[in-house]
């Protein structure tokens, strides 16, 4: 981070304000891991701070510390549109669009208080006055750890912030396995277990937590599987009958899409999941090595991501979209 930012976030943060602090829209653990440990943060230093995420959070990241406290957008846009328009300064944490916060969009795009962006995506917008963004970074809360170093408040990181951050962290690095993953995060986390993180009951909560249903899904999604050893790439698919059959909540899905790629050889894989009620085909992508599922998803699907994770979606059917997909990898190159 320059120390003209430092300093300028610094300034900003000098008196106690009103600070909203927003994910992205369908939060995951980096996501609400970021904000509520910038939450935790900025209330120790005496500011009136609130989450505002766009939609729910998924319920494996319920026991984050004061998550009951986080305000849901499209559960409330009246009330929580009037706590936006109040906030002297906002934070956007974990996406770099604002677009990334679906209907939110509207009124943070109106708001003339100073936005401050840290985030690890590509190709940042340009609406905040500080941006702390670099792709380097397996995790944004490996970067509100910084952020937090760089303001001169180590000593106030306690127990509940560090689980937040941890979350993230283990969360975006895949269990620490992505590339992404360096010796600074190992020791950062080092650090969060110092300062008392229980990392073997933060795993459990976030990992070993399926329902029954959720693993009959896993079940039917990797039947539905399909290789294509001469792409090097597997798919799933997922109907909405399928979810409905298996009572499909929230969060079911998540992670499904990496199964693809444990099978030898396969270094590109995408999952295909149908929304009768956005009606829209969901997807993610997942990529090992040097193919650049983020430019993929730009090119072709309306998303965007990191190099090796990435989503987009559809409007054709989900068997159109499939198709499209099998189409365009004849035009990939799969040698990198
Ligand atoms: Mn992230």
């Amino acid at each position: 981070m320059k120390e003209e930012d430092i300093k300028g976030i610094q300034e900003l943060l000098v008196s106690p304000k009103k600070i909203a602090i927003i994910p992205h829209r369908s939060p995951d653990g980096d996501a609400m891991g970021s904000t509520l440990g910038l939450y935790h943060l900025l209330k120790k230093l005496g500011h009136d701070a609130v989450v505002i995420a766009p939609n729910e959070f998924p319920e494996f990241l319920a026991w984050l510390p004061e998550s009951e406290k986080v305000l849901v957008y499209e559960k409330d846009k009246t009330n929580v549109t009037a706590v936006l328009q109040q906030a002297e300064l906002v934070f956007t944490l974990d996406f770099n669009a604002l677009h990334r916060t679906g209907e939110m969009e509207n009124v943070l795009s109106k708001l003339t208080v100073p936005f401050i962006m840290v985030d690890h995506h590509q190709k940042p917008d340009n609406y905040a006055v500080y941006t702390y963004s670099d792709t380097n970074f397996g995790s944004t809360c490996e970067m509100i750890y910084n952020l937090i170093l760089f303001l001169g408040h180590k000593n106030l990181i306690d127990k509940t912030i560090a689980s937040c951050l941890y979350t993230g962290i283990v969360t975006d690095s895949g269990s620490f396995r992505f590339p992404s993953t360096t010796s600074m995060t190992h020791r950062v986390v080092a650090e969060l277990l110092d300062i008392g993180v229980e990392n073997g009951d933060i795993h459990n909560a976030l990992f070993d937590n399926n329902s029954y249903h959720r693993l009959q899904l896993l079940g039917r999604a990797l039947q539905n599987m399909k290789v294509l050893p001469e792409y090097k790439t597997s798919y799933i698919k997922l109907t909405q009958q399928e979810l409905d059959e298996f009572h499909y909540v929230k969060g079911d899905t998540e992670g499904i899409v990496n199964y693809g790629l444990t099978i030898r050889g396969i270094i590109f894989t995408a999952i295909f999941i149908e929304n009768k009620e956005e009606g829209i085909i969901k997807i993610s992508f997942r990529s090992q090595g040097k193919f650049d599922v983020n430019q993929f998803a730009r090119d072709y699907f309306n998303g965007g991501g990191h190099i090796n994770a990435a989503g987009g979606k559809s409007t054709l059917s989900l068997d159109e979209t499939i198709k499209q997909f099998e189409s365009i990898l004849s035009k990939q190159n799969f040698n990198v």
